[in-house]
């Protein structure tokens, strides 16, 4: 095992990172902004080293800083979380010639699956569904054949991209016509690669991903699912485990097919496999995360394995001491994301200072945050302020305690995402069950109305 880990993040992640170095026996060392001086990670960590100013680009991406404070703390693994360099092939390389282990796939790995093109290749190549579908396309007159060979709704995809950007659905060719430019512009000033490739539109899936984790001997092994279908411009707002539209059966092939990507790839670490799954049941590749992912916590609750420290182990060398077969999902846990936002205003991201904080609490309710008492929220990062995950026997048992969770929970001094997530969980189609990734376009002016009438309430 590790003697010392480097955190390359902040926030909830650098924590949870932490957690499991402190149970591993491995001595953790935070790195910071000016800005998160007196945050919790830099408080909870067993050294910290200042790597820059306040602006991401300045400190937490800031390579040469990382690496510097690694080697003056004498760290021998560097763990990235979630987002900043977490995907960053160079960064996992450099880690590497400079002598730290990285907590995470093999380099090579992370830059196959970030080109999306690529990754949907290699889908193919492993006997894992796809939908219908191009290569990269070179004109507007291969993606019109292409459109006529598959029909018509149609999504542009530029192979740079991944959580929405550069992405244009046609109805028709006129439309497809227009969009491929308009998807190519995009992609080339957002990724510096303009590159596209085109799919069949499903018009209506659920968002549902598989856990999965390999190590260093080519084991890989499958953890179920995550339904994240509740997500808004592509952010993600609520998850689940396991789905509610995936039986064992269902559950079963999607984890196999999710393995089959993971070996052809020679994947290490922690990764998800992303899936639509249409209403008729089949399911088909949509991306590979090549990082622990915010929503993991509802994943160790169904199956009680703590991805973490098994994601930390396999770096250090260890293999798994279970088979797929001790992997069962049992009970449900909802995760909701609690973030400095006001849902009423268009979610408009609002940090500033939590004047008081109350944790909820009770059977079956883990929270992940760094947040406390008196901690100012900086405007330079995500509005993410703390993950309340809801554990039950069953999925209404989890709702009724995460009901309870978020009116036990004070952010006393912001406008947060929980008075909306509360909104959600009286809605007839999520609980029902039925929540696509058109819930929310489908449900917001409900929803919206409901935040009015609980507004209005409480200064009543
Ligand atoms: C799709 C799709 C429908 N059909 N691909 C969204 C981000 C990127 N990961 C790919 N995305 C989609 N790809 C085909 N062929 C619908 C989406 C999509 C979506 C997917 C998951 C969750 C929310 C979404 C919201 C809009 C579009």
């Amino acid at each position: 095992m590790f003697k010392k880990i480097l955190i390359a993040n902040r926030g909830e992640i650098a924590l949870r990172i932490m957690r499991a170095c402190r149970e591993l026996g491995v001595q953790s060392v935070a790195i910071h902004s000016t800005a998160d001086t007196s945050s919790q990670h830099v408080k909870y960590a067993d050294e910290s080293v200042c790597v820059g100013r306040t602006s991401s680009a300045e400190s937490y991406l800031r390579v040469p800083n990382i690496i510097a404070a690694a080697e003056i703390t004498g760290a021998d693994a560097i763990h990235p979380g979630y987002g900043f360099l977490a995907e960053n092939p160079e960064f996992a390389e450099i880690c590497a010639e400079n002598g730290f282990t990285w907590i995470g796939p093999p380099a090579e790995v992370i830059r196959q699956m970030g080109d999306k093109a690529t990754a949907r290749t290699m889908a193919v190549a492993a006997e894992v569904p796809v939908v219908p579908g191009t290569g990269l396309v070179a004109s507007v007159e291969d993606a019109v054949k292409a459109a006529a060979e598959f029909g018509y709704p149609v999504i542009i995809k530029a192979t740079a991209g991944g959580g929405g950007k550069g992405m244009r659905v046609a109805w028709d060719e006129d439309e497809l016509m227009k969009n491929y430019v308009a998807a190519r512009t995009e992609a080339g000033a957002s990724f510096g690669n303009d590159a596209v490739y085109i799919e069949k539109y499903l018009v209506n899936p659920r968002h549902v991903e598989v856990q999965l984790l390999g190590d260093g001997s080519g084991n890989v092994l499958y953890f179920g699912e995550r339904d994240c279908s509740i997500q808004r411009r592509h952010q993600k707002l609520i998850e689940e485990a396991p789905s509610p539209a995936v039986d064992a059966d269902l559950r079963r092939r999607m984890g196999e097919a999710a393995v089959r990507l993971a070996k052809r790839v020679g994947y290490t670490s922690a990764g998800t496999v992303e899936f639509l799954l249409d209403e008729d049941g089949s399911f088909y590749f949509m991306e590979m995360n090549t990082r622990i992912q915010v929503e993991h916590p509802v994943t160790e609750m169904v199956t009680g394995y703590d991805l973490m420290k098994w994601m930390i182990r396999v770096a250090a060398g260890e293999d798994f001491t279970f088979t797929q077969d001790d992997v069962v999902v049992r009970g449900h846990a909802i995760e909701c994301r609690i973030n400095a936002e006001n849902p009423e205003r268009d979610f408009m991201p609002c940090p500033g200072r939590v004047f008081y904080y109350h944790a909820p609490g009770g059977p079956g309710i883990r929270v992940d945050t760094h947040v406390y008492s008196d901690y100012m929220v900086p405007p330079h990062y995500d509005s993410l302020l703390a993950k309340i995950i809801a554990y039950g026997e069953d999925r209404e048992e989890a709702v009724a305690r995460m009901r309870r969770a978020l009116t036990e929970c004070v952010f006393e001094g912001l406008p947060t995402s929980t008075p909306f997530h509360l909104e959600v969980l009286e809605n007839p189609v999520f609980l029902a069950g039925k929540a696509t990734t058109r819930f929310l376009d489908e449900e917001l002016p409900q929803l919206q109305e409901g935040l009015r009438v609980r507004a209005k309430s409480e200064e009543g």
